[in-house]
């Protein structure tokens, strides 16, 4: 396993260099932010991202992520162009010596919640998802944005796009995911990129509008799309996790084994009723998910891959971009990497 921690680059408030100094990181997941969905990744910025991040001694393996223009996702008139891009993106990034790329396949919505400050007994604040609130954040009628989102549509645009969604329907989201699959994989095969997919968050419909990277069953469906290691998952324990029909340790169990896991992004979450939920500290005991038997899975399998400690609260007074401070997410991983060392050292006692 290979800890490493998501950096937005120059406009991220956090400095590199204290994230080096984070015991047992050894790797920084980035993407290029000032260039359009849909365009083209100049190399030179990427070869400027890497070299930044190594100057610091971390190492820049992971992409994330590219993201996949709404037009690819509604099967539009000009999506061949547009993967005509994506695709030079991957030899791009490729040629950089990246090795794995997360993208995901959720129209027009990344990761939602419904409140991103909520007041935890300790003081600290968090992420929530709680379906009342929900209710009253209807898309189409409301100000809506969160920090995961394209916010570059207008409200036409974006009410356009949701109709669009509500129409295809999930069988054609998916196939226009399979159209999308087959077409860059062969690439990513022969250019040695493993492609992630990032399940969606929550794992359910929002909006009215599908989501189909959500269980067991659609990821089984997901890998036959394109049967090869190159079209992987990052699995995602908050995301997946947040919903009572995924045993996360089981999908660890299944997915890593199969190698087909190059990611993964770990995080607990506090399950309440009605699909509720909150982002808890990583911590176990604090969660719904035991990160022990989760890190112990990954073991069990063999992984080889990179982790990240995924959203953090926020902590210690420190402001910033909801989910990714500094210290709560420093803590996060130090703790995994605690978990993984205590597994390693166990097995050489046997
Ligand atoms: C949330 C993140 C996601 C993820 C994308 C991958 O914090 O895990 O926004 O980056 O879904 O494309």
């Amino acid at each position: 396993m290979k800890m490493t921690f998501r950096w937005y680059g120059k406009e991220d408030t956090i400095p590199l260099s204290y994230i080096r100094q984070i015991p047992g990181m050894t790797g920084i997941v980035s993407a290029i932010y000032d260039v359009p969905v849909g365009e083209i990744w100049p190399l030179a910025k990427i070869k400027s991202l890497k070299e930044e991040i190594e100057k610091v001694g971390l190492e820049f393996k992971v992409v994330e992520s590219v993201p996949v223009h709404e037009h690819i996702k509604l099967g539009l008139s000009d999506r061949d162009q547009l993967i005509d891009n994506y695709i030079e993106n991957i030899k791009n990034l490729a040629e950089a010596g990246i090795e794995v790329i997360c993208y995901n396949f959720m129209p027009v919505f990344d990761w939602t919640r419904t409140q991103l400050d909520k007041k935890l007994a300790d003081g600290s604040t968090t992420l929530v998802y709680y379906q009342e609130q929900l209710k009253q954040m209807d898309p189409e009628t409301s100000e809506l944005a969160l920090p995961g989102w394209d916010t570059s549509y207008t409200k036409e645009e974006l009410n356009e796009l949701i109709t669009k969604y509500k129409l295809l329907g999930e069988e054609g989201l998916w196939e226009n995911l399979s159209y999308f699959i087959n077409k860059i994989m062969p690439i990513a095969e022969e250019v040695g990129i493993k492609m992630a997919i990032h399940p969606d968050d929550p794992p359910w419909k929002i909006f009215g509008i599908p989501r189909i990277i959500t269980n067991e069953r659609n990821l089984d469906r997901f890998l036959a799309l394109y049967d090869s290691e190159a079209n992987g998952l990052t699995l995602c324990s908050g995301s997946l996790g947040c919903s009572k029909e995924n045993d996360f340790v089981y999908l660890v169990r299944k997915f890593v084994s199969r190698n087909r896991v190059p990611f993964a992004h770990l995080r607990n979450v506090k399950i309440l009723d009605n699909n509720d939920f909150e982002e808890s500290a990583h911590y176990s005991p604090y969660g719904s998910l035991n990160m022990v038997d989760i890190l112990q899975a990954f073991d069990d399998c063999g992984f080889s891959g990179y982790i990240r400690p995924d959203h953090g609260r926020m902590i210690w007074g420190e402001t910033g971009k909801p989910g990714y401070g500094l210290y709560d997410r420093a803590l996060g991983s130090v703790y995994l990497t605690g978990i993984w060392e205590t597994i390693q050292r166990s097995k050489e006692e046997k």
